[in-house]
């Protein structure tokens, strides 16, 4: 079996409806500093990855939200890079943006290699439109539409940014496999260091219970 037509195969595979993909959405100082920034913050260590929260506390063990979970409003660098963000998004976005209030949560995640997230479905008590901007490493991450099992690859560079909406946010899962190294149009890729930052609002608090 060919294993790079394979791969190619993949990477032309469908994308997801409601999938939007930035790259170069950061210059590189601006990487700088929103590292420096992140790596100045307590970073929590309950996962097996770390991670930082903001605006809202995400209980992963309950997966809801409550009044509980309020820390306050989002810091200024994070409010700064969230206006960077609908500026960056088409206007077909900004429509679906306009529609829901300014981010209000924010989760950085950071991968060391080896390191990844299971596949899901950001829960209905988020709103309808997710932002994520990478740092740090370029990874593959994996979309699975529920209905029909189809995949699509999305190779997130460092520096960009990644909007899901409608099927892309509700009808596919989306993840990042635990591994060191990842194929990319016929290249293995090793992981180094990625930092996310996930942008989110909270359309219910009630609604996050199960
Ligand atoms: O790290 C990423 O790019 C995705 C993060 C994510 O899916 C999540 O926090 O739910």
């Amino acid at each position: 079996m060919n294993t790079e037509l394979l791969l190619f195969a993949d990477d032309a595979a469908v994308t997801p409806d409601g999938l939007e993909y930035h790259q170069g959405f950061l210059t590189p100082v601006e990487e700088d500093v929103l590292l420096a920034q992140i790596d100045a913050s307590e970073w929590l260590t309950d996962l097996s990855r770390r991670v930082l929260h903001f605006g809202f506390k995400y209980d992963y063990s309950n997966r809801r939200l409550d009044e509980t979970a309020r820390i306050g409003p989002l810091p200024e660098w994070l409010t700064c890079l969230a206006r960077k963000v609908r500026e960056a998004a088409s206007a077909d976005m900004k429509l679906f943006l306009d529609q829901q209030r300014p981010f209000e949560q924010a989760i950085i995640n950071e991968y060391e290699p080896g390191q990844g997230i299971a596949p899901h479905i950001d829960r209905d008590c988020f709103g309808p439109v997710v932002a994520t901007v990478s740092l740090g490493s370029g990874i593959n991450m994996d979309f699975v539409q529920s209905a029909t099992g189809e995949n699509h690859v999305e190779r997130l560079a460092p520096r960009s940014l990644l909007l899901l909406y409608g099927d892309a946010r509700i009808a596919w899962r989306h993840g990042i496999a635990k591994r060191r190294k990842d194929k990319w149009q016929g290249q293995t890729l090793e992981r180094k260091r990625r930092v996310s930052i996930t942008f989110r609002t909270i359309t219910d608090l009630r609604s996050a219970q199960d």
